[in-house]
This record gives C-alpha cells, structure tokens and sequence, in this order.
C-alpha cells in the first residue's frame, strides 16, 4: 500500500532525563524545568496516540542530555531506517543506542558510514529527501547519506538550511504533499519552488517546526497567528505546549521517529 508521507502508524520516542536540563541551546535563556519538559513530551506523545499512531517509549538516557530528540541520530522509512552520525561531539553515542532499538523494527538499518548529519536537517517530501547542510550537517555526510537513500530506493538532494538556524526542519514542515509551513528566511532560499509555501508570521518563527500527523498537524500552543493560519487554509491544528523544549532549541519533530509500517 502506498500512503502519504504524513500518514503514519508507528513512532519511537524517549522519556527526557534529568539532565535534559543541561540541552544544548545556542542562547542561554535559562534551563528548562525538568517537570516542564516531562509535562510536554507526556503532551507530545498523548497527541501522537490520538492521532492513532502506535507509540514505544524508550527509557531516559541520563548521559545524553538530549537524547529526548530522537529524530536526530537515526532517519526512518518504510523501506528501513538509517542511523546517522550526529554532527555533535555530546549526541554522537545517542547513534548507536537507536541503531540497536532499530534493529528490532526493521529488517535494513543501514550506518551512515562517514560525514556529520542530524536527522532534524532532514525533510522528507514529495519528490525527494532534502538534506539540509548545516552547523551539525556536513557536505561528506550529505554525500554518503544519498547512498544510503538510494540503496532503499530514496532519492536525495542537498540544500542549505539558513546561517544561524540549528537544523533545516527548525524551519520548516510538511503540511501535505504540495504545502510547506515554512519561514521567510528559508523560502528566500528558492528551495521550496514547486510547492505551496505558508509563512509563519513574523516573530513566530519557531512554529515553523510544526509537525503533521495523520488527519492532524501539531503546533506549539504559543504561536497564535500561526495556529489561525493554519486553521483558516483547513488545516486540523492541535495546540501543544513548547515553551520548555525551546528553551533547548527544539520543536515539534524532534521528538519523535515516525514511519508508516
Ligand atoms: C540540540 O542542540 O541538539 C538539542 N538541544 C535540540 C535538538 C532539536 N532537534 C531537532 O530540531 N531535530
């Protein structure tokens, strides 16, 4: 059966550690709480289930403070998965813990051999999968990634996610085949020509990290315009709350591995 790149029926996510408090963030505006961050992954993953995905919560790593965020050290298909070599020195042993959690999902796993990529610069779309090069993504793991891809039959294309933006998908998300919820400065870029772009609103950008799911596309509760936006162009919008995880540079799709089975 084919299905749609946002219809999906299993997802892998991981309780936060205590030490997620220490996150990397690229501005200090003070640690998340640790019942904070507990409060919104219990959100995340209560919104996923009733979006009729299938969810397994792994146990909190406390040596990898932000290993929460397991879209970046592995990518995920039908087709099989992908462990990744994330493109910091603190996340980089977050890889093989996934590889081995994988490995119980799919019959191909296959290493990302060489180079730097996080997941999180990674957007899956219509025709391709865009590799974003990045801080934490780099031109000869962008190479080897499109090897990877093509061997479960995936074509990928590598562009530039924005200067001083963490990862490709903090600014942008699919909403459907032919919509992207993006930002001013990536659509500037010319990467999204051929799709319906929506922009998030000025001073919203961090809402641009949205995620759809099924018949649903989650938001973070705190960007208003943006969740009218979307309302009015017929989109399902589930608000949920983000606050503590911005706080370490995250949103939506880093919290969560999501495939159709
Ligand atoms: C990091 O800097 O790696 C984490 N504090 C945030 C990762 C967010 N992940 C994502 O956007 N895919």
């Amino acid at each position: 059966m084919t299905c749609k790149f946002y219809e999906f029926d299993r997802a892998i996510v991981r309780k936060p550690a205590t030490s997620v408090t220490k996150g990397l963030r690229a501005t200090d505006r003070g640690d998340p709480s640790y019942a904070g961050v507990k409060r919104e992954h219990d959100a995340y993953v209560a919104a996923l289930r009733e979006a009729g995905v299938q969810v397994e919560v792994l146990e909190p790593l406390e040596e990898y403070p932000d290993s929460i965020f397991v879209e970046d050290p592995a990518l995920v298909f039908t087709a099989g998965a992908i462990a990744l070599r994330p493109g910091v020195a603190s996340r980089a042993g977050e890889a093989p813990v996934m590889s081995a959690v994988l490995a119980r999902h799919f019959k191909k796993v296959l290493q990302l051999p060489r180079g730097f990529v996080d997941g999180g610069d990674v957007l899956r779309t219509r025709e391709k999968v865009m590799i974003g090069l990045s801080a934490r993504t780099n031109l000869e793991g962008a190479e080897a990634l499109i090897a990877c891809l093509a061997d479960i039959g995936l074509s990928g294309v590598i562009v530039k996610t924005p200067d001083k933006v963490l990862h490709f998908k903090s600014d942008s998300s699919l909403l459907d085949e032919a919509t992207v919820l993006t930002t001013r400065r990536l659509s500037g870029s010319g990467v999204f020509a051929g799709y319906k772009e929506i922009l998030v609103p000025t001073g919203e950008e961090a809402a641009a990290n949205a995620l759809r799911v099924n018949d649903r596309v989650l938001v973070g509760a705190d960007f208003p315009a943006t969740i009218a936006l979307l309302s009015s162009a017929g989109f399902q919008v589930m608000p949920l709350p983000t606050a503590e995880i911005r706080r370490i540079d995250a949103g939506l799709s880093c919290m969560s591995l999501r495939w159709h089975q």
